[in-house]
């Protein structure tokens, strides 16, 4: 009897049949984003590490579940994980919006301080949520494309601009355009249906919506770099064991550094490839830009005012 048992314990520990498990996560954007390819490679290392035991199937570019509903799937446990970009959650609590204010963060290095102010605050409120959150993916820098040059904000009078989050839609009134939330994988039909005529987005979004197909320009105004959150639900992660715990936490925090340090490289790369494709990518005019810092202060004021102690303490932390 004592020998069966060991057998069986033994088997188990080679196999682990048993305990394998599939886990799902669906992700907003598609395979050629720097944010998909380390889903995959996150993955790829879990099963590696842990022997098989956890396999994570990603699902990419809202194929399992729309963007606007990973949230909620991730948190009800329909799914385990999910990547969702942040912005989109500004409108459930001020302190997601630091990641799309205009002019606040422009270099690389400033983005990683301003999640590095931001985060306790982000991630006791996904907490609160139900949400554990495992790692960060930043986009290159966001910038201009419109079908004809703009030289300064009247240029863009009237036009109907594209939002992906509330503070963008917020950006687009004060620009005095007309804003519509679309999601990245309904742009090539927005634009060719007359929806959108503009949009402000990095240059990876550009080459996946083949943006030239539809507009001429790039200006370059570099004025945010925002962030997915990679989230687990909560209760799903408490019932791993520790070592398979281990294991997400270590892929999570390799490959944030690793988004880190390719980011600016893939933004580069894709502005090439626009300027391949024929667009003219251009570098902005010092009018467009100081019109657009402007603007940049009345959307951090009214930040502020929505939650005076919180976003206090976000800039806070960050200046100093
Ligand atoms: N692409 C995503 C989010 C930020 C970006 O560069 C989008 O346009 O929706």
């Amino acid at each position: 009897m004592k020998k069966l048992t060991t057998a069986l314990m033994l088997s188990s520990v080679i196999a682990a049949p048993a305990f394998a498990q599939t886990w799902h996560m669906p992700t907003p954007y598609g395979d050629g984003n720097l944010s998909t390819q380390l889903a995959y490679s996150f993955a790829d290392e879990i099963k590696n590490s842990t022997a098989g035991n956890l396999e994570i199937t990603v699902h990419p570019g809202g194929s399992l579940v729309n963007h606007t509903e990973i949230p909620r799937a991730v948190r009800s446990g329909q799914v385990q994980m999910g990547e969702i970009f942040l912005g989109i959650l500004g409108n459930e609590n001020a302190i997601f919006k630091h990641d799309n204010i205009p002019f606040l963060a422009t270099t690389y290095s400033d983005a990683e301080a301003l999640w590095k102010a931001a985060k306790p605050e982000v991630s006791k409120t996904l907490e609160e949520r139900g949400l554990q959150l495992l790692y960060t993916v930043a986009w290159p820098a966001q910038s201009l494309y419109s079908e004809m040059p703009v030289n300064q904000v009247s240029d863009l009078s009237g036009a109907k601009m594209r939002a992906y989050s509330p503070t963008q839609s917020r950006l687009a009134d004060l620009m005095g355009t007309v804003p519509t939330t679309i999601q990245t994988p309904d742009i090539p039909q927005a634009f060719s249906t007359g929806i959108i005529q503009a949009m402000i987005t990095s240059p990876s979004t550009g080459v996946e919506s083949q943006a030239w197909d539809y507009v001429n320009h790039f200006t370059d105004v570099k004025a945010w770099i925002p962030k997915n959150i990679v989230v687990v639900n909560k209760r799903a992660f408490r019932r791993l064991d520790k070592s398979t715990q281990d294991a997400i936490l270590a892929a999570a925090e390799r490959v944030e550094k690793e988004g880190w340090e390719k980011v600016a490289e893939r933004g580069e790369s894709d502005k090439a490839k626009l300027a391949e494709a024929g667009m003219q990518v251009a570098e902005p005019s010092e009018k467009l830009m100081s019109e657009l810092k402007e603007i940049g202060q009345t959307i951090i004021q009214e930040w502020q005012a929505e939650d005076p102690n919180a976003v206090g303490a976000i800039l806070n932390n960050y200046q100093h």
